[in-house]
């Protein structure tokens, strides 16, 4: 038996790279993943961007550029559609990607940044926008150089964003963890909060993974379709 969403009243989603997986954005681990090509020690870590920016940022704007060309599936529409007919909906994601909130998600807590987010590496200042690929490279204010505002492997997470996380995994009484390898600390533990708090656990994906057993239920599938799979009940826009 599938459990509905519909059924729920505070329901998080916690999604990884497997959810945008089928608007065609890598994943990092397994087939096609990012890191089978690209070296994160290279690309995406601040020890890189240290030693070689110009670098770093070559490959975040390409993968602006192939992010940017991506849109949302069906699965974000049904998320979407919980958000607005259900009570308290709300979305924890590791992706950096924006693309729940291209799909029209407006609660949603990004626990590694934004690749649409740059933060000046000398004064902190942030800014945001859709801008792709990003042209000044240098902050206006002190000249310092951008870096992508992404959690980088030994970066600290930001402290207000865990927090609200916690607090609304704590409190959910359905939590859906779609798309993602469970393998990255802090953000895999995050779900054993919901299973503390007596909430239904629903793992969504093709692949087992270390936490499986965590979960009550296990949809072993695309997101897209899975999602479509507990959405009885909400009404989803035109395909
Ligand atoms: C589908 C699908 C479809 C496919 N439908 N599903 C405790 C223990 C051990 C280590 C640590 C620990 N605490 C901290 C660490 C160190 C480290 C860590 O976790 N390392 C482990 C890898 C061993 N953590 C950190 O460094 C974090 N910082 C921190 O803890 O600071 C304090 C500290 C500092 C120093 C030392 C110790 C502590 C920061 C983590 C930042 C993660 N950043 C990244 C990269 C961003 C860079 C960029 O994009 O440019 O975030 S790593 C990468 O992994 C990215 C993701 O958000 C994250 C998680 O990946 P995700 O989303 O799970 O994707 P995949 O690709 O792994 O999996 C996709 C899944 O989808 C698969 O399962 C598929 O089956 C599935 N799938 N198609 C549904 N259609």
């Amino acid at each position: 038996m599938i459990p509905q969403l519909a059924q729920f009243e505070r329901v998080v989603f916690f999604t990884g790279a497997g959810m945008s997986a089928e608007s065609g954005v890598p994943t990092y681990r397994g087939q096609g993943g990012l890191w089978k090509h690209y070296d994160y020690e290279r690309y995406a870590c601040q020890t890189a961007f240290d030693r070689d920016p110009e670098g770093v940022w070559d490959f975040h704007n390409y993968r602006r550029e192939l992010v940017g060309a991506c849109r949302p599936h069906r699965g974000h529409d049904v998320i979407v559609a919980a958000e607005q007919q259900l009570s308290r909906v709300t979305v924890v994601t590791q992706n950096i990607d924006g693309m729940h909130q291209l799909a029209g998600s407006t609660g949603v807590t990004e626990l590694h940044g934004s690749l649409w987010r740059v933060r000046c590496d000398r004064c902190g200042e942030t800014q945001s926008g859709y801008d792709s690929p990003l042209a000044d490279l240098h902050c206006g204010g002190c000249g310092g150089w951008w870096r992508p505002d992404i959690v980088w492997f030994g970066d600290m997470l930001n402290e207000a964003v865990v927090q609200s996380a916690v607090s609304q995994i704590s409190q959910c009484d359905l939590l859906v963890a779609v798309g993602t390898s469970a393998v990255v600390y802090p953000a895999a533990q995050l779900p054993q909060l919901a299973a503390k708090g007596g909430a239904v656990l629903v793992e969504i994906n093709p692949e087992p993974t270390p936490m499986s057993a965590l979960y009550h239920h296990h949809l072993r599938g695309p997101a897209s379709e899975m999602l479509l799979a507990m959405a009885e009940g909400l009404a989803l826009p035109p395909a």
